[in-house]
């Protein structure tokens, strides 16, 4: 089924549906996890029996949205009648086991997303609404509850602001558009922004910021200063007992530097294996680069995998900036 514009399919196959399976992508950010829970919240109020499935923990940081605990990453012994899948770029994104689970299975699939993705990835689906300009997965939960006609009660409008906010950086990346403050200025009647703010950016542990100052004393600066990389180690996050999702936001930290247009961070999966996660600004496309090493995401967030030491990592990013500069 091609993405359409509007919700008609999707709610056709909602409506059919008792028994539903709502999960996002893999390593779950604040807008998947936002997304998830407002929509199904509401379908819950609208008796449906759902399930919230995630393939990896909740970012600790938005733990405090209502029904953050209310998930679980065992897959349910029975299909579902419906599969709704938010947020998750290509289908194999929402990890493996759902994936493979996924395919074996007759139930319909369903896909919102805002993630630039091809067309076969899209027909994948029954049916789907993916909107490549809208800020965020929640803020299409939002039209979708408009269009409905359903009035969000608090937890949901929590839900929906915080995955904004999330994807948006606080209001303050490309992503950030005139909707983004519509919604956001509808939502404050149930929501407070300050609440939101602080839960997600001033409550960190403080072994958190102890690790950024290792890495960031350690950061590379490359093509003459136009890229930053910063690498994390295994090693590291088993010394400061830190998780992945603790470590996400330290590439913004190499990006904000004067003079940076391209900033990455090198996460160390397993020995010899990266995950590389990319920030850019000044009209350079991080989808673009990524697509060269078989990855994908946003003009300005973007990822792949890599295989090697840290510095062959280096030597590939270095080519990877001649291309681009040159
Ligand atoms: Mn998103």
């Amino acid at each position: 089924m091609q993405s359409e514009k509007t919700f008609r399919n999707i709610d056709g196959l909602i409506d059919k549906a008792k028994v539903i399976l709502v999960a996002g992508h893999e390593m779950p950010d604040g807008d998947c996890m936002g997304s998830s829970l407002a929509l199904a919240s509401i379908l819950k109020r609208s008796g449906k029996s759902v399930t919230v499935f995630k393939e990896d923990r909740y970012p600790f940081n938005y733990m405090f949205l209502e029904g953050s605990q209310d998930n679980t990453d065992a897959l349910p012994e029975n299909d579902p009648d419906l599969f709704i899948i938010l947020d998750s770029g290509s289908p194999e994104r929402v990890g493996p086991r759902l994936f493979e689970r996924m395919q074996a299975s007759k139930a319909p699939k369903v896909l919102f997303d805002h993630h630039v993705q091809s067309d076969d990835k899209k027909t994948w689906y029954d049916a789907a609404y993916v909107d490549e300009s809208a800020c965020a997965t929640s803020a299409i939960i939002y039209r979708w509850a408009k269009d409905r006609g359903i009035k969000l009660e608090k937890n949901e409008a929590e839900a929906i602001y915080a995955g904004i906010i999330s994807d948006t950086g606080g209001l303050k990346y490309g992503s950030t558009d005139k909707e983004a403050f519509l919604i956001l200025a509808d939502l404050v009647d149930l929501v407070k922004p300050w609440h939101i703010a602080s839960q997600i950016y001033e409550n960190i542990p403080e072994k958190q910021l102890r690790m950024l100052s290792e890495i960031l004393a350690d950061m590379r600066m490359l093509a003459g200063g136009k890229a930053a990389v910063i690498k994390i180690t295994l090693d590291q996050f088993e010394r400061y007992s830190m998780h992945p999702d603790n470590v996400d936001s330290f590439v913004n930290f190499a990006r904000s530097i004067k003079g940076v247009s391209i900033a990455m961070r090198f996460r160390e999966k397993a020995p010899g294996l990266w995950k590389v996660s990319m920030r850019t600004r000044d009209g350079i496309d991080a989808s673009v680069i990524a697509a060269g090493f078989g990855g994908g995401g946003h003009r300005n967030a973007a990822g792949f995998l890599f295989e090697g030491s840290f510095e062959q990592g280096l030597l590939k990013v270095e080519e990877i900036l001649k291309s681009v500069y040159e």
